[in-house]
């Protein structure tokens, strides 16, 4: 993202005043995909592309935002209890809400911002924004008392409470405390995290873009996080005397047992739950190892687990997989919510070239135009760029 191209629509839609600037990341996943609601494992690491805001208080109590990138222009009180219709400027609005929470006094302000993070591709571009804005506010109005976790947590608040998606912790964990050259293996239950080096020698980590766009906020999203409560609904019946809060808590046998009492749907969703829980973790251990292979076959049975069990992969995409084991790619799965968006693909630097120039004909053969390539660079998380 380029400094100067925000400032200068900033000058040029404001005051002509400068304010500060602050940047946050999207974010990729290893592996670990919907574990995150249900208290399990993810792997993801923050990435050079994200949201960019410049901003000034004002002195009143109106926030006026610019997204330059669809020059729309949005303003609200920040004690509306309603706020505005905009989607964009209901993550700003959101945020807003969730710090005065936790106890910021946040007061009007003019903010231009704009992003590189594909929109729709699975790579967190709201969990950047709900970042940026949360790092500012602090900044800006809270002398920076709000803990980095309750950034986190404001940011999932404002997708739970003012735009429609019961998401987990994930895309902003990743977003806040994302590190150049790691990856973080957190575990979402103890909120417990730590950073892991990441540099395949040999291999490069690539995403191919379906530029199919998934719905986040549709219901289906939210489908799936509701059937994983109706197995957990079940099991705590079952098991009165244990503690089960999520599918975490649970086992194998467990699961076995209350397979009449939900729906057959329902467990499949919570079958490719455990088995996701263990993959992030051999993951873990095989990267430790060096062990790319492993690392490379955990992917892809997540795929397969995430396109048949919890059925939020689409045709494009499993496209895109095929392509990629045929080729000789070593790992590949869809990342992120699902339902359109990226592969993410792990491939030996000898294949790189003709494996991309393969899938870009092969998907252009067939759905008539070629996915988008992005090279991963993990990068930093929130930061005060001046
Ligand atoms: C989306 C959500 F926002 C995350 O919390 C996570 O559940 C992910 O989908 C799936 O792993 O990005």
């Amino acid at each position: 993202m380029d400094i100067e191209f925000v400032r200068s629509r900033f000058i040029k839609h404001f005051d002509g005043k400068t304010g500060n600037v602050y940047a946050s990341p999207g974010r990729i996943n290893l592996i670990g995909e919907h574990t995150d609601y249900n208290g399990g494992f993810v792997f993801p690491g923050a990435i050079d592309k994200g949201i960019m805001c410049e901003i000034r208080p004002n002195g009143t109590d109106t926030v006026m935002a610019y997204a330059i990138d669809l020059k729309d222009r949005v303003e609200f009180n920040v004690n509306d209890p309603e706020g505005p219709k905009t989607s964009w400027a209901r993550y700003i609005y959101g945020i807003v809400q969730e710090m005065k929470k936790r106890g910021v006094d946040v007061k009007g302000f003019n903010t231009a911002f704009a992003g590189d993070v594909p929109l729709g591709a699975g790579m967190s571009s709201s969990a950047a924004m709900e970042s940026c804005f949360a790092f500012a506010l602090n900044d800006l109005f809270g002398d920076n008392k709000v803990e980095k976790w309750d950034l986190v947590l404001a940011g999932q608040a404002t997708e739970h409470n003012y735009c429609g998606v019961n998401c987990g912790i994930m895309d902003q964990f990743a977003s806040v405390f994302g590190k150049e050259g790691k990856l973080m293996r957190l575990d979402c239950r103890s909120r417990e995290f730590e950073y892991f080096p990441f540099d395949p020698k040999g291999y490069k980590l690539v995403l191919l873009d379906s530029v199919v766009k998934h719905e986040l906020a549709s219901s289906a999203y939210n489908d799936r996080r509701r059937s994983c409560e109706n197995v957990v609904a079940a099991l705590k019946n079952k098991y009165p005397n244990r503690k089960i809060e999520t599918l975490r808590d649970a086992d194998w046998d467990m699961l076995d047992s209350v397979k009449s009492e939900v729906s057959d749907e329902d467990i499949k969703r919570a079958t490719f739950v455990l088995g996701e829980k263990d993959r992030v973790l051999a993951v873990c251990d095989a990267l430790t190892k060096g062990d790319y292979e492993t690392v490379g076959k955990k992917m892809y049975e997540t795929h397969e687990g995430l396109s048949k069990d919890y059925e939020v992969s689409c045709e494009e995409i499993d496209f895109l997989v095929e392509i990629a084991k045929a080729h000789g790619v070593t790992g590949c799965r869809i990342m992120g919510g699902g339902f359109g968006g990226c592969t993410i693909n792990l491939v030996k630097e000898e294949l790189y070239d003709s494996f991309v120039n393969d899938a870009k004909e092969k998907y252009n053969e067939k759905y008539g135009r070629e996915p988008k390539v992005y090279d991963v660079v993990i990068k930093d998380g929130s930061h005060k760029v001046c």
